[in-house]
């Protein structure tokens, strides 16, 4: 049976927990059996897009890079896991109508800034409160929180593995299992 093709398409603050997220997911959908490939920014940033940085201009051409390469990998049958900040609305709106609405499922980690703040597992956001980092995402660069992702949560109050659960339920109801 071939295996459906879509982008789980992780939006949210440095330190919301995409990457957590993103990484147990692949882990239960490769037990399942199906074919994905996660991108982020870190395997992103380092290679593709090592020309690009933080301005509004570089952050749009970050995802449309992304977006284009999720569009290969889709019509090349993977299911695609794509991990970004992408803090604007009008790039998200650009991925849907490149891949297809139909084949982008929206997961928003609306977690609190002061708890990714308080997390800074990488010390970023020191740095940009010390003014070391200009325009870090939720200190003085900006992010637009979607009005209708298809599956919100708040990594503060949930566990990985009931997101986990809950992601693979909404996939199972919609036939993309
Ligand atoms: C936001 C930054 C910045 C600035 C470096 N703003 O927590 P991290 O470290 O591992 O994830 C962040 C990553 C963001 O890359 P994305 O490609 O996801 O961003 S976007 O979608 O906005 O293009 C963070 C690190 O890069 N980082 N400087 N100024 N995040």
């Amino acid at each position: 049976k071939k295996q459906p093709s879509y982008v789980l398409w992780f939006t949210g603050l440095s330190g919301s927990g995409k990457s957590t997220l993103a990484n147990a997911l692949e882990q239960a959908l490769f037990e399942r059996g199906l074919h994905t490939y996660l991108l982020d920014g870190d395997n992103l940033r380092h290679g593709l897009n090592q020309d690009l940085g933080f301005s509004e201009t570089d952050r749009t051409e970050n995802m449309r890079r992304v977006g284009e390469v999720s569009k290969l990998f889709t019509d090349a049958g993977l299911i695609v896991l794509a991990a970004f900040i992408s803090p604007f609305q009008s790039d998200r709106s650009f991925i849907k109508d490149l891949i297809g609405e139909e084949n982008v499922i929206d997961v928003y980690l609306d977690t609190p800034l002061s708890v990714c703040e308080q997390r800074d597992t990488k010390g970023l956001y020191k740095q940009a409160r010390a003014g070391k980092i200009k325009g870090f995402t939720g200190i003085d660069s900006p992010y637009e929180a979607p009005k209708s992702a298809d599956i919100v949560f708040n990594t503060d109050i949930m566990s990985v593995n009931d997101c986990v659960s809950i992601i693979l339920a909404y996939l199972g109801r919609r036939l993309l299992l």
